[in-house]
């Protein structure tokens, strides 16, 4: 979608540290990290948010959760981490392009701010 951050980022109009590539998903570190790993795990095709998703995306859902899982493990998460999806203004999302943060590298506190 013209004018979409993400959507730029996977037609690489922007550039970005992409650790995953695939024809539905990928992956890439935020810009702004919170977390010494910080990866946002997107769909290529523009969906704004959870709130926009149909039934029929439910397996692209899953594709967005265990690509996160296999990038947790590439980025040896293994004491843990946690997968954000930020929905709407009020919880704090900017950019209305569905994407999964994965942080981890340091203790998570609960609950969120
Ligand atoms: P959210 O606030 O949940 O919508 O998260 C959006 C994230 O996107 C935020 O953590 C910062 C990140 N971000 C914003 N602009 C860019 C950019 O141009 N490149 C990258 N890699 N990340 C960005």
């Amino acid at each position: 979608m013209s004018g979409c951050l993400f959507c730029r980022i996977i037609a690489g109009e922007i550039p970005a540290t992409i650790v995953y590539r695939s024809d539905d998903v990928i992956a890439f570190r935020d810009a702004h990290p919170q977390a010494p790993t910080h990866i946002l795990v997107i769909p290529t095709r523009h969906i704004a948010s959870l709130a926009d998703v149909q039934a029929s995306d439910t397996a692209l859902l899953g594709r967005l959760i265990t690509v996160a899982g296999q990038v947790a493990q590439a980025e040896k998460l293994n004491a843990g981490y946690r997968l954000v999806v930020n929905t709407g203004t009020q919880a704090g999302q900017s950019v209305f392009h569905l994407h999964v943060h994965l942080l981890g590298g340091r203790a998570m506190h609960w609950p969120p701010g």
